[in-house]
């Protein structure tokens, strides 16, 4: 028997040996829109909102001739009850965000062969979120997650005002798409009202410190792990207009005097069917150009950068070997799919090594850190095991300890350890 330290010895050993240890590793999830308890109903979990989560409310409409106008008219028992029928009884659930409902259902020890909807809310009325948090934590086998807060979102403020954000298993990020995307919208009016001196373009020097003023209240509010933002598929940088002076002047100084990294996440096209709502978003190509523009001027900042586009995730691999400031992390939202996973990942092992991050669930309703992560382990772990394989192939020796290792480092250490460097 292997204790760990011996080389394995075949194939089989060897892929037992990579299944066993990434089903093994507790993950830290880096992206989420989960919340801990004390954000009340801003934490989703059941199986009405499984059923709801809009990437399954985008598929119905193909499905269904329901009106745009007669679905947002619904119940959201009435919504779940719709795609329920129509996804799941009168068609196989084969997309991922249908296999999804039935692989966590299957996981939380429900009869996903009696298709009987009514079993399934009962068994999620019976128990409560905090005994269902520990349930999923330890199912998914995830030990903590990153939130996404939105400091100008009034339904968090008073969660975070109270000093009590509950469970450390949720850890913070601090989300700037409201300062950086609509500043002149929302941003301006809503610092004003703060009583931050903000002026209307972002233009003068006093505005600037008032944002990172903005900026250090909120770190030392929420402690988060890094600052994100969501962008377009045309984020340009430099940019000499607000983005880029919220960037140069406010961000990026205050990310590396308090040491919390920027991510970023690039290619999405907000609204493309407003119709939809949450599940209107789409997806372009970024023109990657300005991301190393960025990379290249800013050294001593760090980077955590995922793309929405799978034509730009080659050329990220290869931006992530010119610049050690950059971290690539998950296979984000139309990239969690597991054709493109597989991809994706065996790219970046290719290309990176064990540099990487190699996925988040970006769950939105807490039972979906079951599914996301048991369907993105298997195929993870089956392109470690391809690759280590090649490594027996021309002579190597592996051990199972090594793998522990590089797959602690793939699920955690990595994410650790970049936030602690300078
Ligand atoms: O901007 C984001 O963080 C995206 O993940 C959106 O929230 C998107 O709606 C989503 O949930 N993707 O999985
Ligand atoms: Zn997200």
């Amino acid at each position: 028997m292997n204790n760990g330290t011996q080389p394995i010895a075949n194939a089989a050993e060897l892929k037992t040996a990579v299944t066993e240890a990434v089903h093994a590793q507790r993950v830290t999830d880096i992206h989420t829109h989960l919340f801990s308890p004390p954000f009340g109903e801003l934490l989703l979990w059941g199986i009405d909102e499984l059923l709801t989560y809009h990437y399954l409310i985008a598929e119905v409409f193909r499905k269904s001739d329901i009106s745009y106008q007669q679905f947002w008219a619904m119940t959201k028992a009435e919504q779940a009850e719709l795609i329920w029928q129509r996804l799941f009884i009168e068609n196989s659930p084969l997309s991922e965000a249908c296999r999804g409902v039935v692989t966590t259902l299957n996981e939380l020890g429900l009869d996903v062969s009696a298709r009987n909807l009514q079993d399934y809310r009962d068994y999620f009325s019976d128990t409560s979120v905090e005994a269902f948090i520990d349930t999923v934590f330890e199912r998914a086998n995830v030990s903590q997650v990153v939130m996404t807060n939105d400091p100008f979102d009034l339904a968090e403020s008073p969660v975070w005002a109270s000093g009590n954000t509950g469970d450390s298993r949720f850890h913070a990020a601090l989300r700037l798409d409201v300062l950086i995307n609509n500043y002149p919208e929302t941003a301006y009016e809503h610092l004003r009202g703060l009583g931050y001196d903000v002026d209307a373009t972002l233009s003068s020097e006093k505005a600037h410190k008032e944002v990172r003023r903005f900026l250090e209240a909120w770190i030392q509010r929420m402690q988060p792990k890094y600052m994100a933002v969501s962008l377009p598929p045309d984020f340009r940088y430099p940019d000499d207009g607000i983005l880029g002076r919220v960037f140069d002047n406010c961000i990026l100084p205050v990310s590396r005097e308090f040491n919390v990294p920027f991510a970023l996440m690039i290619g999405v096209k907000r609204a493309v069917n407003p119709q939809l709502q949450l599940a209107g978003d789409g997806s372009a190509k970024a023109d990657l150009s300005s991301l190393e523009a960025l990379l290249r001027g800013h050294p001593d900042n760090k980077f955590l950068v995922t793309l929405l586009s799978r034509e730009n995730q080659h050329e990220l691999c290869v931006i992530g070997r010119k610049f050690k400031n950059l971290m690539i992390f998950g296979c984000w939202w139309f990239m969690n799919n597991p054709s493109i996973i597989e991809e994706i990942t065996r790219e970046r092992l290719e290309l990176l090594g064990l540099s990487i991050i190699p996925q988040h669930s970006d769950a939105r309703i807490l039972d979906q850190l079951v599914y996301k992560w048991k369907h993105s382990r298997q195929i993870i772990a089956d392109v470690l095991a391809e690759k280590y394989q090649t490594l027996l192939d021309a002579g190597w020796c592996v051990t199972r300890s090594e793998i522990a290792r590089d797959v602690g480092n793939l699920f955690g250490g990595n994410f650790e350890r970049f936030l602690q460097a300078n």
